[in-house]
């Protein structure tokens, strides 16, 4: 028996495996680079099913397998916020930037059938209604003992009423600044709000593509931290270019941001940082990805650990600071936020900032269940949507935080936890990190689940997710 097929086959005893006579024969003819790799990989994917015995046909699947160069690999970029940006003044752009914001989700209600009673505030001001509607953003909510009260706000004014029946369950779960519709019942001085109808997403019927591609979701790197889990990470890039059945199908791998730790993000930052500026840490995230095979395209758009700007939205990472990562012809450097598609399946990327204000500002939402803010954040239409939080907002003329279009995919980041959901036909899926606790996190006690690469399939819409953390 040579060498390798004997170190190969101890590896899997030593994991508890039996193995069938046959894989000795087969292994004795496959090429000595390969056999670790399949042998390792068939070791993970059958630990999965608790299944310990290797057989001739295990060994076979493997064999033979190649690139595909039929499978479809189309890309387009539909929305880059970095050529939308035109950083006015503060004083100037705010102002804009919520007309912006109110004209945009106005249209978006319009479409609805209630919306043909809907009157400005001034209008109201002085009369009596019923059944009539008002658009606004919500200016203050208060739940208190058995007080609801909403204060809504428009070009033309502001409003105040009690909120009644149902609509209390939705004004829960409202956020300062964001888009709601209103139903007036106002009688005297007395104003009562009937229902609060939020922009939500129709029910979707996601595109599909036509061939069996994978697009990998990652983000939360932090490369250059002494918590990113390099070795972990060296190991999911050694399987992409395996010959594992999924790993053949890869073509595209999207990045919601926090590539890079960063510098001066944190007080003492430095003490966590194995690599001590931006330019270094931008250049091993340079040198790491050059490890992903040519055909398979990777999209990059930065978090709030990335260079550029820190306020949203963010243009792409500069080219000044990682030209490797832009000469790179399969590289795609984009801002934040971006919605791309990938063999016909729109994915909108958003480092997901905004989570924390939501966490901190509506009951019954937690770090461990991002999913369950990103499903707000789609019914409100907004990614964003509290003003003045702890996520900093540039005074922009457009906001391009709305969420114009309806992704099939809703791709974000930042709390390090891997959650997948659906809302309405949208997947929504948090892609978790590739850097272990920090210090920070073990302090407020926030649990990540690094390592995990979500694998997208562009055909059925499945998702596998592989775990490389140990
Ligand atoms: O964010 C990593 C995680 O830490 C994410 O869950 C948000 C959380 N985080 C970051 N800053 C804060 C503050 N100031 N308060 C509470 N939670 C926070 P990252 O962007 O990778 O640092
Ligand atoms: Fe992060
Ligand atoms: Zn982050």
């Amino acid at each position: 028996m040579r060498r390798n097929v004997k170190r190969a086959l101890d590896y899997a005893f030593k994991k508890g495996f039996q193995i069938h006579p046959e894989v000795v024969e087969i292994l004795g003819g496959v090429e000595d680079k390969n056999l670790d790799k399949i042998i390792k990989e068939i070791i993970r994917e059958k630990s999965i099913d608790q299944d310990f015995h290797i057989t001739g046909n295990d060994i076979i699947r493997y064999l033979g397998l190649e690139v595909d160069t039929n499978i479809q690999s189309k890309h387009e970029i539909l929305f880059d916020c970095t050529a939308r940006l035109t950083m006015p003044g503060e004083s100037e752009g705010f102002d804009s930037l919520f007309k912006s914001r109110f004209e945009k989700l106005k249209n978006i209600m319009e479409q609805r059938p209630e919306a043909k009673n809907l009157r400005n505030i001034s209008n109201i001001q002085n009369k009596d209604e019923q059944d009539s509607y008002v658009c606004g953003l919500v200016n203050n909510k208060v739940i208190k003992d058995n007080t609801f009260r909403l204060t809504v706000e428009d070009m033309t004014g502001t409003l105040e009423g009690f909120v009644v029946d149902q609509a209390r369950n939705t004004l829960r779960e409202l956020f300062l600044d964001q888009f709601v519709m209103v139903k007036v019942d106002k009688q005297g001085g007395d104003v009562k709000f009937t229902d609060i109808i939020q922009p939500d997403v129709p029910l979707h019927s996601t595109n599909k593509g036509d061939s069996e591609a994978f697009a990998i979701l990652l983000s939360d790197l932090h490369i250059g931290s002494k918590y990113f889990m390099e070795r972990e990470f060296r190991e999911f890039l050694d399987w992409l270019s395996s010959s594992d059945p999924y790993a053949l199908k890869v073509r595209f791998i999207l990045i919601a941001g926090d590539i890079i730790d960063g510098v001066g993000i944190f007080p003492d930052q430095d003490k966590e940082l194995e690599e001590k500026t931006i330019y270094k840490q931008l250049e091993k995230a340079a040198e790491l990805l050059s490890l992903i095979p040519d055909y398979i395209k990777v999209f990059i758009s930065p978090g709030n650990h990335d260079p550029g700007r820190r306020a949203l939205p963010q243009p792409a990472i500069p080219q000044g600071s990682a030209p490797n990562l832009w000469n790179k012809e399969n590289v795609f450097m984009l801002g934040n936020p971006a919605m791309i598609s990938v063999n016909n399946i729109k994915v909108l990327m958003f480092h997901g900032q905004s989570i924390d204000d939501i966490v901190k500002g509506v009951a019954g939402m937690e770090y461990a269940h991002p999913a369950d803010v990103m499903r707000s954040i789609l019914r409100a239409r907004h990614l964003s949507p509290i003003f003045g939080s702890q996520t900093p907002i540039a005074p922009e003329k457009e906001d391009l935080l709305v969420i114009e279009n309806i992704p099939d995919v809703f791709h974000a980041g930042h709390v390090h936890v891997t959650e997948i959901d659906v809302y309405k036909g949208v997947k929504v899926i948090n892609s978790g990190a590739w850097q272990r606790q920090t210090p920070f996190q073990l302090r407020v006690g926030q649990v990540p689940t690094p390592g995990i690469a979500v694998l997208f399939n562009l055909k059925t819409h499945q998702i596998v997710l592989r775990d490389f953390s140990n």
